[in-house]
């Protein structure tokens, strides 16, 4: 099948571009590119959906924040998304004694969402659907494209193959994308991937009298340096909880006493709230899942082919951004398509050249945070961070910005956040050594002022004998 547009004989045609993955961040750019009035064909490797009855993803629900629901905005799918989300206006701490404090995020409006993958999938197919020059293609798993002609190949569900041409290639194929398996091939690619020793399990939390069993507007954490559980709220009042801990410490952990041994060390709360026959049970549910970093570049192959999401920048989740992030490449490339008015050979090397830094930048800072909470994060350390950065804040709301306020709440480039941050980190340290010094003379001022064998001279006096004092410079 050829799905391309033949230049010489059709002179309005649009061109076909051709999403390949339907997964979060492909179903968004089908909205993109449909909304352009590019004749889009998506290709996604599992069934619709939307009429599986057990969907099996990566996590079951996730954190929503200003960046993914600005670039749903734009294609005015905010409202839907939205209105089937939870809002978290806080973290809430859970030491090790059952103690549980709050920390807000930010001011009253500054909160983020907890949304669930499966059904945001699904809205985002549907509003891809509704568009008339849109099709999605399910079955179709990509096994290979040629970089010389662009001809992509898929197997269908039978095991048969099937070619396919398009226009423009959009890789949103995830972590392990097969779009991205030519450009390994080339010549000046840069690829990383780094797997952490973590992996992640994840609960359910039942509601208890068809009620939360915890609050529900908060991101419930659990930090116990290396271990550490996250609780996400849900529509039917139940909460996800991830349990990430070293694959190491999985293995040791092999039968239901153990389990209930391990987390009455560490989690002893959480026990009657997920109930201790369902916590045996579901622990050996799924085996611990794997985490994985990846980061390439560039994301572009001529004008023919282009990263977005996971396939771009696979980032591990300790900072809530991989969803936000993909969200944000589409809105980025499309800010592009208006500047140079959808001219792919001028736009995909540009996407290149305005995305890397910031997908690295926020693939290094969830890293960053992932070695940071692991070494010495327990709760005590995260209430004090937590309370620091708050207080600067206040203190100097202009001057001290909160990392994770840049990342969440505003659109500032990951890049220039970071930069920012490092700048603050300057500036906080010498207000510390400005401190330091004042208390360091100032101290000293009074114990020669105020010490018994010191003549009482008067302060304007003191300050005259100091100025004679020759200056040896
Ligand atoms: P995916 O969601 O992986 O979708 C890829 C799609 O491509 C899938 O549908 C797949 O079936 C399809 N596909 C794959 N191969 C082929 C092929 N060969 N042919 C055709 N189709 C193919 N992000 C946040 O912003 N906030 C969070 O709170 C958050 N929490 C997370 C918690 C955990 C435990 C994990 C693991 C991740 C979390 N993330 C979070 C990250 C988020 O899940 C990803 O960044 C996001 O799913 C990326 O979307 P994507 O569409 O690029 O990739
Ligand atoms: C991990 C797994 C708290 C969902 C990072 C905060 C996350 C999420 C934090 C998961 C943490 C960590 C931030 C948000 C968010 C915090 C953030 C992490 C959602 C720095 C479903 N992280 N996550 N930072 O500040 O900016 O509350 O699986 F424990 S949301 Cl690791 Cl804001």
């Amino acid at each position: 099948m050829d799905y391309s547009t033949n230049d010489n004989k059709s002179i309005s045609k649009k061109k076909v571009v051709a999403v390949v993955g339907g997964g979060l961040v492909g179903a968004l750019n089908a909205c993109y590119f449909a909304k352009r009035g590019f004749q889009v064909e998506v290709f996604e490797s599992r069934e619709d959906i939307r009429q599986a009855k057990i969907v099996k993803g990566r996590s079951i629900n996730l954190a929503l924040s200003h960046r993914g629901r600005q670039a749903l905005k734009q294609v005015g799918m905010e409202d839907t998304i939205v209105s089937k989300g939870i809002p978290m206006h806080s973290r809430m701490i859970h030491s090790l004694n059952g103690t549980q404090s709050p920390i807000p995020y930010g001011k009253k409006g500054q909160y983020i969402l907890s949304v669930d993958r499966a059904n945001l999938n699904k809205e985002l197919l549907s509003a891809a659907e509704t568009y008339p020059n849109t099709n999605l293609n399910f079955a179709h798993k990509l096994l290979d494209w040629s970089t010389e002609t662009g001809a992509m190949t898929f197997v269908r569900a039978e095991g048969a193959k099937e070619e396919i041409q398009a226009d423009l290639i959009v890789g949103c194929d995830g972590a392990f994308s097969a779009i991205r398996k030519q450009f390994l091939r080339q010549s000046r690619f840069n690829y990383s991937q780094t797997y952490i020793p973590h992996g992640y399990l994840e609960l359910t939390m039942p509601p208890i009298n068809g009620e939360f069993a915890m609050k529900p507007n908060y991101l419930h954490i659990w930090p116990r340096n290396t271990f550490m559980m996250i609780a996400l709220p849900n529509l039917d009042k139940t909460f996800t909880c991830t349990l990430f801990m070293p694959f190491e410490e999985f293995e040791k952990v092999t039968t239901g006493d153990q389990v209930i041994k391990f987390f009455q060390k560490y989690f002893p709360d959480a026990i009657p709230l997920i109930g201790a026959e369902a916590l045996k049970r579901d622990y050996f549910h799924l085996p611990a899942q794997a985490m994985v970093s990846v980061k390439c570049s560039p994301y572009h192959f001529g004008d023919k082919c282009v990263l977005m999401g996971d396939a771009a920048h696979a980032v591990v989740p300790f900072y809530g951004q991989g969803m936000n992030a993909g969200f944000e490449d589409c809105l980025v490339f499309n800010e592009i398509m208006d500047q140079l008015n959808e001219d792919f050979s001028a736009v995909l090397p540009e996407y290149t050249r305005v995305r890397v830094p910031d997908d690295h930048a926020i693939a290094d800072l969830a890293m960053y945070n992932y070695v940071e909470m692991r070494a010495h994060v327990n709760s005590k350390w995260f209430l004090f961070r937590k309370y620091v950065d708050n207080f600067l804040h206040i203190i100097m709301p202009r001057t001290i910005i909160p990392l994770y306020t840049m990342v969440t709440f505003t659109r500032t480039r990951y890049h220039k956040a970071v930069k920012r941050w490092h700048w603050q980190d300057k500036v906080i340290n010498q207000g510390l050594l400005f401190c330091a010094a004042v208390t360091v003379a100032g101290g000293s001022y009074l114990l020669v002022r105020y010490s018994p064998n010191m003549p009482n001279i008067p302060t304007e006096q003191l300050w005259s004998r100091l100025q004679a004092l020759k200056s040896p410079f």
